[in-house]
């Protein structure tokens, strides 16, 4: 048995690729997606979900993994009007189950999700991809890096870029003062201890994802960035409902982290449940851009990586990550369909291989 390949969809509202593209791409299993729209904090109604999956499972495609369920801003920073958020998350977590969904991807990054300083650097081949240049971050204020997604997105709405955080962005950063990275490690091990019982009763799994890029920016903390601080959350709240979404492309960008052993390392815990998989080309110590995903494009070795992932028996959910745009496509940055689909062909091969040769012996 292998993994669940899957391919990231943001809804047919805000998705210029048509479920029916998606269900032609070799070996594909299903999509992941979320409701959108939905205000952060505010319960996910069960209507809404069955529709979405209707509509997924209609294209012949499982509905299995939601990215994102977002957290709310009060949870991360610990106000005492957390537990209302809280309280709605697990009614939230109740609704999907209700649905068949396994696993949910959720993040902990204060105010950002992922940050890029450019969404559409062109490489000498024509493709465009995206960058992210720690020298530029560190002369950019917040305000000047929102304008320069906002600028960068081709009128897609990004995702971790609603709206909705953006407005607030003075405000949160002014709460964020007194918040250092042991606070929102405790906070984000309150509504672990909060949640996962709900989740073992439903049998959903939690899938934190990884801090993008994974060290601290405009002086936010962030906690899920190597594997020192992931174990902690893992280990204090020790259920395999409180898992992974192991984030190649993101972990990877800090060049101390070792992503084959970090695969080898949570996965023999069993605590890795989502898979994101993609390249990226180093160009500073800490910068780089995303390349397509074959290894000799980039700076990690995919074979290791998939090798990884073979090694420990993977049967959860894994999906091609951020692509190039190419052959003038023209939609949200990073999630065009062609790069992706190539991306999935390739890590396809590798496993593939991996399997035929690891039974020859
Ligand atoms: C960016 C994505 C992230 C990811 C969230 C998970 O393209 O990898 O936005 O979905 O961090 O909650």
């Amino acid at each position: 048995m292998g993994f669940k390949m899957t391919f990231r969809w943001f809804g047919p509202k805000d998705d210029n690729i048509p479920l029916e593209y998606i269900r032609q791409i070799p070996g594909i299993y299903g999509v992941v997606t979320a409701l959108f729209d939905i205000p952060v904090g505010e319960v996910w109604p069960e209507d809404r979900i069955f529709e979405l999956k209707r509509m997924v499972e209609d294209a012949g495609l499982k509905f299995e993994v939601i990215e994102s369920v977002n957290v709310h801003e009060d949870i991360k920073l610990g106000l005492s009007t957390r537990d209302r958020y809280i309280e709605n998350y697990k009614q939230t977590i109740r609704n999907l189950a209700k649905a068949g969904i396994k696993v949910i991807c959720y993040n902990f990054m204060p105010v950002f999700d992922w940050l890029r300083t450019d969404l559409a650097k062109k490489l000498p081949d024509g493709s465009e991809v995206m960058e992210y240049n720690h020298e530029m971050l560190k002369n950019l204020t917040p305000d000047e890096l929102v304008k320069s997604m906002e600028k960068g997105s081709q009128g897609f709405s990004l995702p971790g870029w609603e709206s909705y955080r953006l407005k607030q962005l003075q405000s949160l950063f002014e709460m964020y003062k007194d918040v250092d990275e042991n606070n929102l490690l405790q906070n984000l091990i309150y509504f672990l201890e909060n949640i996962i019982p709900v989740c073992e009763e439903c049998d959903v799994k939690m899938a934190i994802h990884p801090d993008d890029p994974p060290w601290s920016l405009f002086g936010l903390p962030r906690v899920v960035t190597n594997k020192e601080n992931i174990e902690k959350f893992l280990k204090a709240v020790d259920s395999p409902y409180n898992g992974l979404t192991l984030c190649t492309g993101s972990l990877g960008a800090n060049k101390e982290n070792n992503i084959p052993e970090l695969i080898r390392y949570f996965g023999k815990m069993g605590r890795i449940h989502f898979m994101h998989v993609r390249n990226i080309k180093f160009t500073g110590e800490r910068s780089f851009y995303e390349t397509s995903h074959l290894s000799t494009d980039g700076s990690f070795d995919m074979f290791e990586i998939m090798k990884a992932i073979y090694e420990i028996g993977f049967d959860g959910y894994l999906r091609p990550d951020h692509g190039r745009m190419i052959w003038g496509e023209k939609g949200r940055p990073g999630y065009g369909l062609y790069d992706r689909a190539l991306g999935i062909a390739y890590l396809n091969g590798l496993w593939e291989a991996i399997d035929k040769m690891s039974k020859m012996k």
